[in-house]
């Protein structure tokens, strides 16, 4: 039998009404319900949920963001009734945009879906050199580096940055995978990325499946 309780956070999730969402996830913790069972049934299957009409098409990027940001007020609420490893069970991510270019707004859409649907993100920011990440994939013990670039002229910084990985001796330790508008999957290939994500929604579930 469905936990209506559950179905009420992922419905109320995706419709963006944070009041609504908040009163609602304090009254099912209210319950006895564990909170790593609704940030698990409730919060991230309704990410999930939205990261699919996403692909989709039937929502957008507006919206998308509205869920991303009620659902991180949500998970303040969850945060002191959840142990560390809850929130950071699924992987460890490095990710930023790369040396030469300044665009963030989609990168940090992607970070808000991988933080929603429970990975530990380390954001190195925009115009991030390869020696940065180097850096950063050993300081964080990262599972996952991700790189995003929006200008066609910035794409050749995400071969150079695996090639600073290959270089580094750490690649057999670090997936990586890369996105952003100019990027496409057989380029992903070419420069020997483990993976490519067209959009936010399916970044999460490519990066589900490198830390699998
Ligand atoms: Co610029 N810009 N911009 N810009 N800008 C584009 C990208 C451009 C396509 C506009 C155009 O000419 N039609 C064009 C690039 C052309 C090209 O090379 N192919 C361009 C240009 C030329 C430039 C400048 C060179 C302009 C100039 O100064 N002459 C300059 C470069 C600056 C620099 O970076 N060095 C520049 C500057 C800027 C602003 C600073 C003004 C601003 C950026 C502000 C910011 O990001 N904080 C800006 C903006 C806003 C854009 C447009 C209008 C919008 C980009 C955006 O945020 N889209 C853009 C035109 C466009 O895209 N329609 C354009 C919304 C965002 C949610 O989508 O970023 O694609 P997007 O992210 C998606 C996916 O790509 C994917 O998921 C996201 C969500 O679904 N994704 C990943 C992204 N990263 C991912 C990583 C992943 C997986 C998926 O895994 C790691």
């Amino acid at each position: 039998m469905p936990d209506f309780s559950l179905l009420a956070v992922t419905e109320t999730l995706i419709s963006g009404e944070e009041k609504e969402l908040i009163e609602l996830v304090k009254n099912t913790l209210d319950q006895g319900i564990p909170a790593k069972k609704i940030l698990d049934e409730g919060l991230i299957h309704g990410m999930d949920i939205v990261g699919e009409r996403m692909e989709t098409g039937e929502m957008f990027i507006p919206e998308v963001l509205r869920c991303a940001k009620v659902m991180s007020a949500a998970v303040e609420i969850l945060k002191p009734f959840l142990g560390e490893k809850d929130i950071s069970a699924t992987g460890r991510v490095v990710i930023g945009t790369v040396k030469g270019d300044l665009h963030d707004i989609g990168k940090n859409l992607v970070i808000m879906m991988l933080e929603s649907a429970g990975f530990e993100v380390h954001d190195l920011g925009v115009d991030v050199p390869p020696d940065t990440f180097v850096s950063a994939i050993k300081e964080k013990d990262a599972d996952v580096l991700a790189l995003s670039a929006l200008l066609t002229t910035t794409t050749n910084m995400m071969k150079a940055t695996i090639d600073a990985v290959k270089e580094s001796a750490l690649r057999d330790r670090v997936k990586i995978m890369v996105g952003g508008a100019p990027v496409k999957q057989e380029f992903a290939d070419k420069i020997g990325a483990d993976g490519y994500a067209p959009d936010a929604g399916s970044a999460v579930k490519l990066a589900k499946t490198l830390v699998r």
